[in-house]
């Protein structure tokens, strides 16, 4: 065992930052590039990581410290062989810097208020993110219409090591946004249109690549191996106080993470860290609550409406805690960053939506004939077609004429939706994914094989980006290359209707004078009875076995 000592590395030109966040404490172990502490400028807030794994010995700094490039933040106990060289203790890689910071003290040393106003539209672009490419937009924060001022945080980030929220270079009413969930970004691409009163020129000027070095109090240099730091939309030097941006949480990168995995709505906490910041104890608090059945959370839940963000407080019996090892050995295992993500999806849409399922059989005899004889011709071509893309192309026809199973509920309101985007479940090593073909009434059944293929690979890889998996409207989850015959699957919310199929087998079935080999295709499908009725599934499941029978009905 090795003491080393662990610092903050290279935070580019940040003289002394406030430290506002302990992430660990003496005895934990922790991994090299986990987040330490939370750190906070007057621009901006970020994680410092560790560059080395071991356990926390001591902490050498306590919240409202001022540190600096070179401040010892732990010692850390580190096993002997992996103690790095004395040229190594020091940082390995340094934070990215909040680029945007470059925006706000642009903003903030002109204020639009002060600068003769213009009018018109103005675009604002995604500023020097630094080494970060092809990030994911995981939150959108504001919607056409409202009032923006400069600074304001328009959108989430997120890369695999970081998220940042990306704030608006201009003031004035946002009449136009141009991405939306799931999208990636990269420095330089239009985010948003405004109109009206904006900053001058000078002030509200994006930044794009080519001018990453724009005002020199903003530059700072991202090194290329960024360590997995995670630069949030800064506290602007003027504000602050507890009050987040636009009414949004005031917490870390990493908490939000923490919180969005675990379904908790950060708006219904109360932080209780310096600023009113809500910490990662707050967000397990939240939860121990809910599950203890804390009667106040459940009336913040209740108060949610049903298809808000809002997860739902049930009076339940504290999950059972059993020491397994009195009966036997056990091995624990860690559960996949996928299960734990769709586990808290699955367990909200359970809990909060009423399930019906129907189950009915389609007669695909002649369809699997067809699919047989076209994968012989098209051998050569390498293109499998498969019953799972006539599955996608049916559910389309059916979606038509069954308007409200392609909607989602928003409060009060249906939103009927006038794309086709179909997603299907795929099974990896890493666990469930729904990879979502999109615009699937425009593609051909040879291409949505196709596009199913590749999506299945990447589902396999690991290589899905969000954009891959958002959008959709309807899913359909098959297990008919496995086996069995009816299952009841979740819907994935915000949708409302989901269809399972399982196996085909031939089948006696009776013509009306004698029995008949069929080959049966046993359809289950789970709506959503606060927007469905059960006589409107019956019809969908008959027609989607009618199309699946005779497939020229599509073209009626
Ligand atoms: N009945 C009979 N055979 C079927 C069938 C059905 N309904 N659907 C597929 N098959 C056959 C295929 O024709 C293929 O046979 P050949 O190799 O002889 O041509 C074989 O089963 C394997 O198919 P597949 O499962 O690899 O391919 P697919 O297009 O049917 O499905 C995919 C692709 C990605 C959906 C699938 O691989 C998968 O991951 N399924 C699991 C989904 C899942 O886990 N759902 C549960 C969600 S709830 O937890």
């Amino acid at each position: 065992m090795a003491l080393v000592d662990i610092q903050v590395p290279d935070i580019g030109d940040f003289d002394e930052v406030t430290v506002i966040e302990l992430l660990v404490k003496p005895g934990d172990a922790v991994k090299a590039e986990q987040s330490l502490i939370t750190v906070e400028s007057d621009k901006a807030s970020m994680e410092i990581p560790s560059s080395q794994s071991g356990v926390v010995k001591e902490l050498r700094v306590t919240l409202g410290d001022k540190v600096k490039q070179g401040s010892v933040v732990l010692t850390l106990e580190v096993a002997g062989a992996e103690a790095a060289p004395a040229a190594e203790k020091k940082p390995a890689a340094a934070p990215a810097a909040p680029a945007q910071a470059a925006s706000n003290s642009v903003a903030t040393s002109a204020p639009a208020a002060a600068a003769p106003a213009a009018s018109g539209p103005v675009e604002v672009r995604v500023p020097d993110i630094g080494d970060f490419k092809d990030v994911s937009v995981i939150e959108v924060l504001v919607k056409p219409g409202d009032t923006i001022k400069a600074e304001q945080s328009l959108i989430t980030v997120e890369s695999d090591k970081a998220s940042m929220e990306i704030p608006s270079s201009a003031a004035g009413v946002l009449k136009e946004l141009k991405v939306k969930l799931g999208d990636t970004v990269n420095i330089g691409d239009l985010l948003a249109v405004l109109e009206g009163s904006v900053a001058p020129a000078a002030a509200a000027a994006p930044l794009p690549a080519a001018s990453a070095s724009a005002p020199a109090a903003a530059s700072v240099s991202v090194p290329a191996a960024v360590a997995p730091v995670a630069p949030v939309a800064a506290m602007p030097a003027h504000e602050p106080t507890a009050a987040p941006q636009g009414g949004l949480p005031h917490a870390s990168p990493s908490v939000r993470k923490f919180a969005r995995e675990l379904g908790v709505p950060l708006a219904e906490l109360k932080g209780s860290g310096p600023k009113g910041r809500i910490t990662q104890d707050d967000v397990q608090a939240f939860t121990k609550s809910v599950m203890a059945g804390d009667t106040r959370t459940q009336a913040q839940v209740a108060k949610a409406p049903a298809a808000s963000a809002g997860g739902a407080g049930l009076d339940l019996l504290p999950w059972p805690k059993v020491d397994f090892t009195k009966f036997g050995p056990v091995e624990r295992r860690d559960m996949s960053r996928i299960k734990k993500i769709s586990g808290a999806n699955l367990h909200r849409n359970w809990v909060m939506i009423p399930h019906v399922c129907n189950h009915d059989d389609a007669d695909i005899t002649e369809l699997e004939a067809f699919r047989v004889q076209m994968n012989k011709e098209n051998e050569k071509a390498g293109i499998k077609i498969t019953m799972l893309a006539f599955l996608i192309k049916a559910s389309v026809a059916a979606l038509k004429k069954f308007p409200e199973f392609n909607a989602s509920l928003d409060g009060d309101q249906l939103v009927l939706k006038q794309y086709y985007n179909v997603a299907f479940a795929a099974d990896t090593p890493n666990g469930l994914v729904v990879p979502v073909i999109k615009d699937a009434d425009k593609k051909g059944i040879v291409q949505i094989s196709q596009e199913m293929g590749e999506l299945a690979k990447k589902a396999r890889d690991g290589k899905l980006s969000p954009a891959d998996m958002s959008g959709a409207c309807f899913t359909i989850s098959s297990l008919g290359g496995i086996g069995g015959r009816y299952f009841t699957p979740i819907i994935n919310a915000p949708e409302v209707a989901i269809l399972g199929v399982c196996k085909s087998q031939m089948e006696p079935v009776w013509d009306g004078k004698a029995f008949q080999p069929r080959l049966m295709l046993p359809l289950s499908l789970s709506w959503d009875h606060r927007v469905i009725d059960g006589a409107a599934a019956a019809r969908f499941n008959a027609y989607l076995g009618q199309i699946l029978a005779d497939f020229r009905r599509v073209l009626l």
